[in-house]
């Protein structure tokens, strides 16, 4: 008889064992040390809006800024459950109750975080045609005012007319897009085109989780970076007049 564990033959096909760590247990390995934190952490996976608002205030209470609440806090319960999500541990279903705690706790943060607004310039924000998904654009519209900035915010799905009209209303300093899915993120370059049809040469911010920094270098008006929370300081050099080749020299990877 030969000597074999079968666990480690279990294991390599992907057969989940008897003595397997449940979803709950694997999210709370990943939870932070920080006790505050861990509990807006917790209350996102759960998808418990009440808790959620609840820890975030005994957070703030105890001295923590929102605005960095969202990073520090929102978006790991969010990427404990995408984690989860992708390796098969957690459904569909799971997915969109966090999702809606952690919209709620993104507007709580946005509403106490206090910072006065006086607008440095215009921002257009849009989720790409045929994607709802609009978490990480509600982030980055958090972060631009914060930063002080006005944005225009058309929502998810939004088609290329829609996106030219406003472009041609509110005439920003800058035009963000995301595309979380491959399916739709082809829809950048036709905006592209149609600015450039329009005359308009605004820097057009590419981002989500779909998109690579090579797919935006095809077209003339973008520029990509990984994290929202980059984006203000981008619009911030827009301010100083730096040009689109200028901005992807600071901002892409080399
Ligand atoms: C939450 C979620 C949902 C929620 C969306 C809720 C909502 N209101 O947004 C629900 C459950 C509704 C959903 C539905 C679907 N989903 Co979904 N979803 C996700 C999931 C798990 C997390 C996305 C998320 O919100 N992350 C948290 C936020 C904060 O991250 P983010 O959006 O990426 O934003 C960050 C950065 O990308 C960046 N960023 C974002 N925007 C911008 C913009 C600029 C300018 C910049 C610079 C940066 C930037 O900054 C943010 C913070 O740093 C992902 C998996 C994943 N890991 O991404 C799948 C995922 C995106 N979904 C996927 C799919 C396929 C779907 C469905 C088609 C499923 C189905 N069969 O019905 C539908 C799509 C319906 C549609 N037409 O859009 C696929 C897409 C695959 C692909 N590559 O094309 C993914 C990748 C899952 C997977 N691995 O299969 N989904």
């Amino acid at each position: 008889m030969l000597d074999i564990d079968p666990t480690g033959i279990l294991v390599r096909y992907n057969v989940k064992l008897e003595d397997e760590l449940n979803p709950d247990e694997i999210a709370r390995e990943l939870f932070p040390q920080d006790v505050l934190l861990s509990k807006i952490v917790e209350a996102v996976f759960e998808g418990d809006e009440d808790e959620v608002i609840i820890t975030l205030k005994d957070a703030v209470e105890a001295g923590k800024d929102p605005i960095s609440l969202i990073d520090d806090a929102l978006m790991v319960g969010m990427d404990i459950v995408s984690q989860l999500y992708e390796d098969g541990n957690l459904f569909l279903p799971d997915v969109m109750i966090s999702s809606h705690a952690m919209t709620d706790g993104i507007e709580y943060c946005k509403q106490i975080s206090g910072k006065t607004h006086e607008s440095k310039g215009t921002v257009v924000s849009y989720v790409v045609e045929g994607d709802i998904h609009d978490i990480g654009k509600k982030i980055l519209i958090v972060l631009l005012k914060a930063n002080g900035y006005d944005v225009i915010d058309l929502g998810s799905d939004v088609s290329t007319d829609e996106v030219i009209n406003a472009v041609l209303k509110y005439k920003p300093i800058m035009l963000t897009g995301t595309s979380l899915m491959t399916t739709t993120m082809y829809s950048f370059m036709e905006v592209n085109n149609c600015l450039l049809e329009n005359g308009i040469h605004i820097p057009f911010i590419c981002g989500g989780g779909a998109v690579t920094q090579d797919f935006v270098m095809n077209y003339e008006l973008g520029i990509y970076c990984e994290d929202a929370a980059v984006v203000p300081k981008i619009a911030d050099m827009i301010l100083e007049n730096k040009n689109i080749d200028e901005l992807r020299e600071q901002f892409h990877v080399h």
